[in-house]
């Protein structure tokens, strides 16, 4: 069997994908995983919503029944966000889902290797994974980065969150060729906030920029893809000090609770909603709305080339 017996791709993606027409790829554990039911559904349609008004097709991501699933129904839709025994498929578990028919939801890594194999170059999101606090003892990397490292397609995130160590997360994507480009900011953004204290390699006016250098590096013939960190709205941003308090908090209660592996992320990101309340759930999903348009604006310029 060719990997493309695998994939399940909606008429309309495929005619889109015919035709080069600009495609954002959008992922399902932030569905599945990162937000609470029936917001997650409001945020599914809406999303998606937003990427069509700018003139870009949305490829929300999955796997169901046996199928690498590019373009999702509402019933699909409402299934990963109801969240009922879905799994998180990180690159290593794609196989195994496959073969038993579980229901996985698609992590930054997957959506990645599945846009790759359909063809989509844009993705959007809201935070990546990277090096967790910590990492030299527990070793826990998220196998985002190397995605990044290996598969050709442009992320578009919020940066990511400081429930990571964001100075070594940066390293090793300098270590693994990977362009970190700001989005009209020369500061890598910490997700609900603007600023983190590190700075990007590169500050992109605008979205004709990020295109010309996605068609660059590919050109070139150089493997892997490209982090764009859009930083939160500012109206919408959060106070440093709070969600600080609330992610130190809950790294110690995942330390108390021995939460490891593939477990890990999807605790933090729960507790931390919890700690904070709705503020950032609020925040959580203005970020990913802003980023579903920059990254429709990267795509429709990247079709154009
Ligand atoms: N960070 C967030 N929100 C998320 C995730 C990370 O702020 O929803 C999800 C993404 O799907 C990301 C995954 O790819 O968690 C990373 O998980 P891990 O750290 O287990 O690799
Ligand atoms: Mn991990």
């Amino acid at each position: 069997m060719n990997y493309k017996d695998y994939l399940s791709i909606t008429p309309e993606i495929e005619e889109a994908l015919k035709e080069g027409k600009p495609i954002v790829a959008l992922e399902s554990t932030i569905l599945s995983h990162g937000m609470p039911y029936p917001e997650n559904r409001e945020f599914a349609g809406k999303v998606e919503e937003i990427i069509r008004s700018k003139g870009a097709i949305p490829a929300t991501t999955a796997i169901i029944g046996g199928k690498l699933k590019v373009g999702l129904s509402e019933d699909e839709l409402e299934l990963m966000c109801r969240a009922e025994n879905i799994a998180k498929a990180s690159r290593r578990d794609v196989p195994v889902y496959l073969v038993t028919g579980q229901t996985a939801a698609t992590t930054v890594a997957t959506t990645m290797l599945i846009a790759d194999m359909a063809g989509i170059r844009v993705f959007a999101t809201g935070g990546i994974g990277g090096v967790h606090r910590g990492a030299q003892e527990t070793m826990d990397i998220s196998a985002d980065l190397q995605e990044f490292a290996n598969t050709k397609v442009c992320v578009v995130s919020a940066g990511c969150k400081s429930i990571l160590d964001i100075g070594l997360t940066l390293e090793y994507l300098e270590t693994f060729g990977v362009p970190v480009l700001g989005y009209q900011t020369s500061e890598f953004p910490a997700f609900y906030t603007r600023t983190s204290g590190f700075g990007v390699d590169h500050e992109a006016k605008d979205a004709a920029e990020v295109a010309q250098i996605l068609k660059t590096k590919w050109d070139l013939g150089l493997k892997g893809g490209v982090v764009v960190a859009n930083p939160i709205p500012e109206e919408y941003s959060m106070d440093h000090k709070v969600i600080d308090k609330a992610i130190d908090q809950a790294i110690e209660m995942a330390k108390e609770k021995g939460i490891r592996g593939k477990g890990t992320t999807p605790f933090l990101l729960a507790t931390i909603k919890d700690i904070t309340g709705g503020d950032s759930l609020a925040s959580n999903l203005q970020l990913a709305y802003n980023n579903a348009r920059v990254a429709a604006e990267i795509a429709i310029e990247f079709a154009k080339l």
